[in-house]
């Protein structure tokens, strides 16, 4: 009896194990990798036929019509009913919705399919697979063995390869993406963007050490006065390394070259916290993006990031950015290029998002509304725009549910994993426009309280709605007592009333916190030119992007930034004006063209004005 109940065990510890998580690999470009990019082979499986057998059940892991096991015929008689072949592909990275006509507005289960070669491993090599980001759900399956599983649009994972499973040739590799809407997923079935499915970021094999260094953090330490810092050219920078396995005994050397910088720190276990003093440092803000070479060492591997120093706080009503006051010069947004009407992922795509945020005179951006890929974070280190990165908890989601505030967690952890070494990142946003509700609060103060334990050296917001109240608009959201600014979306003058309702309007804040317009914005068709009183004309948005600067400029000093909506227009199924929308939100400056409209150059200005007074 105890030998079966054992057997039962470890069964259910086998079963449970193969899908479980395993924790993120960080900064992939700095390893051994093969990308697995590419031109993939698909099935569209609306009905899962590969996955459950014709009485709704699981198929088993042998069963050769599960479509995860690579289809032989046996001979000519033999009956099969699937197969990965030419013509029908998808690029990887990219969405589906793009790619064909017939995808548009597919929403369900595809199956990609590719081989791949590795060489044969080293002794102690050991083989990952990695994917960027891949919505919504992912089952990844090599050799007819699943790997795992992961749930979350957005955000990177990975699956080590058991050595006994590969082959050097011809490795059959399978992923089933699954991208249909459900009221218990992170976000929901409602949200104002597009659901592009597939695997939309990188794919890559990662070939690693035995033991390796799985994550890391650096960062000025949060704890000391940056100006005492900067007199005495002496700051602290604390951070740590998190080994792949334990070790009795190690050693890990961070060496940042440019400042002659080099030491050796002793390991036991799998963590490794440290503090070091540097001198001579450049710190690094939007008119000086100073990025510095940082090495670390361990097991024979050297991992190389670029890393910029800076420190971001509040005092009272203001934000500091190395103990300066700095005022947010920003836009919203979404990770799609609108002229090719598809999801962004590459270092081209964050440069083109990038550079126009940087035409509009903007010191920052707000990537809405989930992580963006990696790449944009690196660009915006790199040309200097500081970042406000958001997980999709939008508006509705079921936040009575402990197992959706757990999904709600492991996305908040996957991002600011991936992204803590990047400098430009000064907010982590728990979520938007979430309904007041002694629930939703207790909910999104334990992702808030997450996020200042994974990450003690950055601002924690949430986009909060106002409540439109005669002249004074109030914002007193009880989430407002939890995060570090408070951000608030408005559309005096679009959703309500018309723009020079502006010129009444007070704002009144109840807490003594800097306050953010993450959101204000209105709708106009490109090229669509007439009077300002004509709803979608390009006219209209920019009387109503007047309005509300010469609101801004009346604004109490608590006024600390603005992130309007939004950069380019975005497709969006809930906007279905047949003339002026089309399946567009049409709140971008710029249009599904590339195009800058009118009010373009409303808030360029204003940030010009705004930058010249500093
Ligand atoms: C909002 C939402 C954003 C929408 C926008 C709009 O408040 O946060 O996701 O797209 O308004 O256009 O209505």
């Amino acid at each position: 009896m105890i030998k079966k109940l054992l057997s039962f065990f470890a069964i259910t510890l086998i079963a449970l194990d193969s899908t479980a998580m395993e924790k993120l690999i960080v900064n992939t470009d700095s390893r051994e990798s093969i990308s697995l990019n590419g031109t993939w082979h698909t099935i569209v499986d609306p009905y899962e036929t590969g996955f459950y057998t014709y009485r709704y059940k699981e198929r088993g892991e042998d069963d050769r019509e599960a479509y995860w096991n690579r289809p032989v015929a046996k001979d000519k008689l033999d009956r099969l009913e699937h197969g990965y072949r030419d013509p029908y592909t998808i690029r990887v990275p990219g969405d589906w919705n793009s790619q064909s006509d017939t995808l548009t507005y597919y929403e369900g289960t595809i199956w990609y399919q590719r081989d791949f070669d590795l060489r044969k491993l080293k002794r102690g090599e050991r083989a990952f697979l990695y994917f960027g980001a891949v919505n919504y759900e992912a089952h990844v399956y090599v050799n007819g063995k699943k790997l795992g599983s992961h749930k979350g649009g957005f955000t990177p994972f990975n699956f080590e390869i058991p050595a006994d499973l590969l082959k050097t040739k011809d490795n059959f590799l399978v992923v089933k993406v699954d991208n249909k809407r459900h009221p218990q997923e992170i976000p929901t079935v409602n949200t104002d963007w597009w659901n592009y499915g597939g695997i939309t970021r990188d794919v890559k094999l990662l070939v690693m050490p035995d033991n390796f260094i799985q994550q890391y953090a650096l960062q000025l330490d949060p704890a000391q006065d940056i100006h005492k810092a900067k007199e005495e050219s002496r700051f602290l920078v604390s951070g740590s390394v998190d080994l792949n396995r334990a070790v009795g005994k190690g050693d890990v050397i961070l060496a940042i070259p440019e400042l002659g910088f080099e030491r050796r720190f002793p390991v036991s276990g799998s963590r490794l916290e440290f503090e070091f003093e540097l001198e001579d440092l450049g710190l690094w803000s939007p008119d000086s993006p100073k990025l510095y070479q940082v090495k670390l060492d361990f097991n024979g591997e050297t991992l190389t990031d670029n890393i910029g120093f800076r420190k971001i706080e509040t005092a009272g009503k203001k934000i500091l950015l190395n103990g300066e006051q700095i005022f947010l010069r920003g836009i919203s947004v979404h990770e799609e290029i609108p002229q090719q009407v598809r999801r962004a992922f590459s270092a081209e795509d964050a440069e083109q998002l990038l550079t126009w945020a940087k035409e509009l005179n903007a010191n920052m951006v707000r990537l809405a509304h989930y992580p963006h890929n990696e790449q944009m974070t690196r660009m915006a280190d790199a040309m200097g725009i500081l970042v406000w990165s958001e997980i999709p908890v939008y508006w509705t989601i079921d936040f009575g549910s402990d197992e959706v505030l757990d999904k709600a967690k492991t996305q908040l952890e996957e991002m600011i994993v991936r992204d803590r070494n990047r400098t430009s990142v000064i907010i982590w946003s728990v979520g938007n426009e979430t309904p007041v509700s002694p629930l939703r609060t207790s909910f999104m103060k334990s992702l808030i309280d997450k996020a200042r334990s994974l990450d003690d050296s950055r601002l924690i917001s949430a986009a909060l709605e106002v409540g439109y109240n005669g002249d004074v608009n109030r914002i007193d959201d009880p989430l407002g007592a939890y995060t570090d600014i408070v951000s608030v979306n408005e559309y005096l003058g679009w959703y309500g009333g018309l723009p020079d309702d502006c010129r009444t309007a007070k704002w009144e804040v109840a807490y003594d916190k800097p306050l953010f317009f993450s959101e204000t914005g209105a709708g106009a068709k490109g090229g669509f030119y007439a009077d300002e009183k004509t709803r979608w004309s390009e006219e209209f948005q920019e009387w109503f992007y007047k309005e509300q600067v010469a609101m801004f400029k009346r604004m109490p000093d608590n006024y600390s930034g603005l992130s309007p909506w939004i950069l380019a227009d975005f497709r969006s199924p809930r906007r279905n004006h047949p003339v002026y929308q089309q399946g567009w939100n049409r709140k971008g400056l710029i249009d599904d063209k590339g195009i800058k409209k009118k009010a373009f150059g409303v808030l360029k200005n204003y940030y010009r004005e705004i930058e010249s007074a500093q």
